[in-house]
């Protein structure tokens, strides 16, 4: 494990100008107009079909985040970025600051000052997906590098795939798009707090269910599905995030029960009151640095953490 003190910074591919970069920006998401169809990543131009051949063409890797409102999902992307700027991923992201990913860009730059203030960030506007577009740079030269788009988007805006009064609900078509991409490789992060994990189970496997209609080749042969059981530090039980899953999470646990998708409890570390404000000190770098490695495997077939047969001969 590499230490907090090989500090690793994230550079852009491209100079910005960091005071370009507002810390409120990211939360200041246009809402598209209702008229509007919204396609992902600003650009309303596009069609559907256009947008879907558009993001096949790009040869990057989507994180994709389903949770209810608050349930931690931007926590967890600014705790995986963190972690990489601190050395726990084994490697730098540069995140690319062209249109259309340039809003992108500014999240990481947001994500990263609350990181630094050890605050949470706020909640994430309706009504549009960001693409945090990069590549990630693994420090040791025999891993391949990796294009990779986390997206990121509310809460609200994904539980509209709930089915309300008997009639199944859909996305908004801004990201409904990314599920109907067949074969686009994709990692699924299901996120669920630990204490809302019985009322999350029905939504998520809803979400389960639209994803394999949406896509019923592409994203079973290419895609993965990772449960994670967040704020797992305010957790004061005994079972493992499996056990904890099997038993609270049935429905979820059933759909996804399989040896390419992973149940991992998550936190972002402890949290304190300061000023009245939640306040992290310290983070826990330890989540992060696995869900990362676990994302770079499931694309590359690599592990990061394993050491050669010179590193594991020198204990190095
Ligand atoms: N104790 C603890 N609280 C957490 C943790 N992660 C998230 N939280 C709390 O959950 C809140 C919501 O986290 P977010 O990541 O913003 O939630 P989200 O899923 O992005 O929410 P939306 O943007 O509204 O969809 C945070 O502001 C914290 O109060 C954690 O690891 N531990
Ligand atoms: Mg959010």
């Amino acid at each position: 494990m590499s230490s907090e003190n090989d500090e690793i910074k994230v550079e852009f591919r491209k100079v910005a100008s960091p005071a370009n970069l507002s810390r409120e920006s990211d939360v200041q998401v246009a809402q598209s107009p209702p008229e509007q169809k919204a396609m992902p990543v600003g650009d309303s131009e596009r069609s559907e079909a256009e947008t879907i051949r558009w993001l096949k063409s790009l040869d990057t890797h989507f994180v994709f985040f389903f949770g209810k409102y608050k349930s931690g999902k931007s926590v967890i992307l600014a705790s995986l970025l963190r972690s990489l700027r601190h050395g726990g991923g084994k490697g730098e992201f540069h995140p690319n600051i062209e249109k259309p990913f340039d809003r992108g860009a500014v999240l990481v730059s947001d994500l990263e000052g609350y990181m630094d203030d050890n605050r949470f960030p706020p909640r994430t506007k309706q009504g549009n997906v960001i693409c945090v577009n990069g590549e990630f740079t693994p420090n040791d030269q025999r891993f391949a590098d990796l294009d990779i788009t986390f997206l990121e988007m509310s809460g609200e805006d994904l539980t509209e795939v709930a089915i309300q009064h008997d009639s199944v609900g859909s996305l908004p078509s801004h990201i409904d798009v990314y599920l109907k991409a067949d074969g686009l490789p994709i990692v699924f992060i299901l996120v669920s707090p630990w204490m809302e994990a019985a009322q999350d189970d029905k939504v998520i496997a809803q979400f389960l269910d639209y994803v394999k209609a949406a896509s019923p080749k592409g994203h079973s042969a290419n895609s993965r599905m990772f449960l994670l059981i967040t704020q797992w530090d305010t957790y004061k039980g005994q079972a493992t995030a499996l056990e904890f899953a099997k038993a609270n999470m049935k429905k979820t646990y059933n759909a996804i029960r399989s040896f390419r998708n992973i149940v991992n409890e998550y936190s972002v570390g402890r949290v304190v009151a300061v000023d009245k404000q939640p306040y992290i000190d310290p983070f826990n770098d330890e989540y992060p640095s696995r869900l990362w490695n676990q994302i770079y495997m499931t694309f590359t077939g690599r592990d990061l953490m394993k050491k050669s047969f010179f590193q594991w001969l020198f204990g190095k």
